[in-house]
């Protein structure tokens, strides 16, 4: 298989730390989708990553489907997230509302960063960043033990995981350490994982 993206995405990040932890070998290519999305276009036609090219030449886009295949890949003893039941709705609770706490990091920091000087709104700005505190507030109600569903880790740490790393390297100022303590727990006992340790964005 082959992973497009860099790590620095957090969608491709966990598509690539779902492989590591199955035990599926694949070839990384760390393409960026800014400025110019061209080289992405001929793999999706929406030029964005992560993009996933199986053995046979299927392209996936969108990690929540790479993910949902990659886990029916492997069988639902070894998937990350429960195949049915209770067990289930509760990572997908956390995931989902990782996602969209996720999405609001990203919104602020492309209005803070990416606009061109003079066209950024701070109301839009200190809207989502709020949303996104109202997020990992949300989030660090869940505590790890040692996971945050159990004994074996599920993509409910991945995802989250990845959500305290990409904060703690884009904007550390809204994850003091500290104030979300469940969340310092849970990343730290992420960061352990090589899984984890090898993937680390450059930014
Ligand atoms: N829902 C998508 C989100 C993918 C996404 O937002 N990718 C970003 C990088 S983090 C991207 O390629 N942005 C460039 C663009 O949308 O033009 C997923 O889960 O794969």
């Amino acid at each position: 298989m082959i992973l497009v993206g860099r790590y620095r995405s957090p969608f491709a990040r966990r598509v690539a730390i779902t492989l590591r932890l199955l035990g599926i070998d694949y070839e990384h290519r760390p393409i960026k989708p800014w400025p110019s999305n061209e080289e992405l276009l001929p793999m999706n036609p929406m030029g964005r990553v992560p993009i996933l090219i199986l053995d046979d030449g299927e392209t996936l886009v969108e990690s929540g489907y790479m993910i949902e295949y990659l886990d029916d890949l492997v069988g639902p003893e070894r998937a990350l997230t429960p195949p049915s039941g209770p067990a289930r709705l509760e990572v997908q609770k956390i995931v989902h509302l990782t996602l969209g706490t996720q999405e609001k990091v990203i919104l602020a920091n492309h209005e803070r960063y990416r606009r061109p000087e003079g066209y950024s709104e701070q109301g839009w700005i200190d809207r989502c960043e709020a949303q996104a505190v109202a997020g990992l507030a949300e989030l660090d109600r869940f505590e790890p033990h040692p996971w945050l569903t159990g004994e074996t880790i599920s993509q409910a740490d991945i995802t989250l995981g990845v959500l305290c790393d990409h904060i703690r390297l884009t904007c550390p100022e809204m994850i003091p350490e500290g104030r979300y303590p469940n969340l310092d727990k849970l990343a730290a006992a992420c960061r352990e994982l090589p899984a984890f340790a090898e993937t680390v964005p450059d930014f």
